[in-house]
């Protein structure tokens, strides 16, 4: 009886589940306000992989969306997912699904895990908020928001490189500028740029502690963007750079990426003045590759003389270099040889054989892999030292991307508890059940979770089961109307990681119209009761009787289980599926969420990304 109820449930939500044409999102019954994106995985060296979970910020338009007063579930902002595509951490909320940039974590500030990443400006609201950079602690809890302290209109939404130690970071800025247009010939006409440069600035309070801008030292002219017989333009200007990453070397200089120049820049911390230009019109080296419209530069390593560079190519043009495939690069610079030099130590071209327009990242992990930011879309790459794909991922929705890709080992620990949801349903009092969901947004490492009821407010909590967390969100049904409920997550090693608050369950709002055929309204068991005395039977006597309730129950149980963790699959099934379902035998049911199991685990992607346009002011 018990089992045809839960099946009758899950079909249910099935059916529900299934009139929603937005199979792509995830939903929870603990976090009913978000909806976050699932993930299409596919492995294909699994054991060669770096450990960790991956950092995206999906947003759904680049700008600022206009402020609405309809409801819209949390979608758009920080998220946290394990290799698998499970959820981790949804951020969404906590930002009002604001779009959010360059989500990473910060592991060299101190011995602690931090996590970084930019608020963007506010909608039109004439500067009121111009965006931070954050720092949050391993427990989901702001310790820095960098403000916009100088002139500029919103905090740059390409980057905030949080450097050693946490005390400064690094953002790019752009500022307008009226200059004279001699650079271009024509020395009488003035016009507008959009100059590019970056700050370094205090994260405790948003002091500007040196700031760099490519007036005075890039000329218009060496552009690749802007045709030198073009009239002089308004407000805000010809965005003739494009800045999208700045990074620090051990020596003190700055390396600045400037898409629209196709170039990256070493900068003197000392005076500002441009030490090489790699890349582009004006390139200072000899090399044996080329790139353009890169974005990400970071120093691997450097030294007074060399430098080992990273970046996301996406693509050339040049005579030499047939490539039409956007590539994650890595090369190294010598300064001591005259003229200098510049080698191509390795490349990783985007698996699908595709472009990426904009935005992107390379991240170098710390077993030599590298993990590739694709952006649109938020495909992703890891990919092996000697260029194996290992793994690639996207979102399974076509509406989102997100601006780079990362992945590191994390330990989350959120300060708020874990959430429970607890209801009870049942047809008479016999076979009353009550479900529990539970999840903790944001929390790793936990391996299972205890459940405990009281009989009243003040009661003792009673363990009345547990079972291994599976999912960002995990099923429990026990046996009987349990009340005050409360639930322990626990990691592998048995410590118990975090504790609910105590919860009421939730009970039909009519009883009759949920089935129950009892007489009265049932009330909650006293769980000291139920499961104190269930304990010694088992131990001491064996009732028969009772033991194959135990068994039916405990079958009934599993089933469930292994139902719920298939609902996601079987909601893209149809309705021969909702058919089987219900009246499928236990047997028939099991083999046949086995078989969709497997099928998911061999699902791989197949999607070609569509090519998001480009635009001269945008990023
Ligand atoms: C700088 O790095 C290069 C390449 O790794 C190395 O050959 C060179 O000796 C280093 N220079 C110094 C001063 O450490
Ligand atoms: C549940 O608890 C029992 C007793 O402490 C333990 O042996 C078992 O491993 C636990 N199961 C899970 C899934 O944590
Ligand atoms: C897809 C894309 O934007 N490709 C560009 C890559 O860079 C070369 C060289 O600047 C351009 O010509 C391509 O259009």
């Amino acid at each position: 009886m018990l089992f045809f109820w839960v099946l009758l449930f899950l079909s249910f939500r099935t059916i529900v589940a299934e009139a929603e044409p937005d199979n792509d999102l995830m939903s929870f019954v603990t976090l009913p306000e978000v909806r976050a994106l699932k993930f299409n995985i596919a492995y294909y060296d699994r054991a060669a992989v770096s450990p960790g979970y991956w950092f995206v910020a999906p947003y759904g338009v680049i700008d600022p969306e206009a402020p609405t007063k309809q409801w819209k579930p949390c979608q758009v902002g920080p998220y946290i997912y394990d290799a698998d595509g499970v959820l981790i951490w949804a951020g969404s909320c906590m930002f009002d699904n604001r779009n959010i940039f360059d989500f990473k974590v910060v592991n060299d500030i101190d011995d602690q895990d931090h996590l970084s990443f930019i608020l963007q400006h506010g909608y039109q609201d004439n500067g009121r908020d111009k965006g931070y950079g954050y720092i949050l602690d391993q427990h989901y809890n702001v310790e820095n928001a960098v403000p916009v302290t100088n002139d500029l209109g919103a905090f740059n939404m390409h980057e905030f490189n949080v450097l050693p130690g946490g005390k400064t970071a690094l953002a790019c800025a752009y500022r307008s500028e009226y200059v004279n247009l001699g650079d271009l010939g024509r020395p009488d006409e003035y016009g507008w740029i959009t100059a590019g440069g970056f700050v370094e600035m205090d994260t405790a309070t948003g002091e500007v502690l040196f700031e760099w801008s490519s007036t005075g030292y890039i000329p218009i002219h060496e552009s690749v963007k802007v045709d030198p017989r073009w009239a002089a333009s308004p407000q805000p200007g010809w965005d003739y750079v494009h800045v999208n990453s700045i990074d620090k070397s051990s020596t003190g200089d700055y390396l600045l990426s400037a898409r629209f120049t196709s170039t990256l820049y070493l900068i003197s911390g000392e005076d500002g003045h441009i030490i090489w230009r790699l890349g582009g019109k004006f390139s200072d080296f000899v090399q044996d590759f080329t790139f353009s419209k890169q974005h990400h530069a970071r120093f691997v390593e450097s030294n007074a003389t060399h430098a080992i560079i990273s970046f996301l190519n996406n693509a050339s043009d040049e005579a030499e270099n047939e490539e039409s495939v956007s590539a994650a690069m890595f090369v190294q610079v010598d300064t001591t040889t005259t003229p200098m030099t510049a080698r191509l130590l390795r490349h990783y071209n985007r698996p699908d054989g595709g472009l990426t327009r904009l935005r992107g990242s390379v991240q170098t992990l710390p077993n030599g892999n590298t993990f590739v930011g694709w952006s649109e879309q938020g495909m992703q790459s890891e990919h092996s030292p000697d260029g194996k794909v290992l793994m690639q991922a996207r979102f399974a929705s076509t509406r989102f991307s997100t601006y780079r890709s990362y992945k590191f080992p994390f330990i989350g620990r959120p300060s708020a508890p874990p959430d429970v949801v607890a209801s009870v349903y049942g047809t008479d009092e016999t076979d009353l059940a009550t479900i529990f969901h539970v999840s903790w947004n944001g929390a790793t490492d936990v391996a299972s979770w205890n459940f405990y009821a009281r009989a009243d407010r003040k009661g003792l909590p009673i363990l009345i089961g547990n079972t291994t967390k599976f999912d960002f969100e995990t099923m429990y049904i026990a046996d009987g109307y349990l009340d005050w409920v409360s639930v322990e997550a626990v990691d592998k090693d048995g410590n118990v990681l975090g504790t609910s608050n105590l919860h009421r369950t939730e009970t039909p709002q009519n009883w009759r119209l949920a089935g129950f055929q009892g007489d009265t309204k049932p009330t909650a068991d006293d769980p000291s009761i139920l499961y104190g005395q269930k304990q010694t039977e088992e131990e001491d006597v064996v009732d028969p009787e009772a033991a194959a309730k135990e068994a039916a129950l405990q079958a009934a149980k599993e089933a469930a289980r292994v139902a719920a963790k298939a609902n996601e699959v079987i909601h893209g099934i149809g309705g021969l599926l909702i058919f089987i379902l219900v009246t499928c035998s236990v047997g028939g049911l099991l083999a046949g969420i086995y078989w969709f199991l497997r099928r998911r685990r061999m699902q791989a992607y197949h999607e070609v990304p569509s090519e998001e346009h480009q635009s001269l002011t945008r990023e």
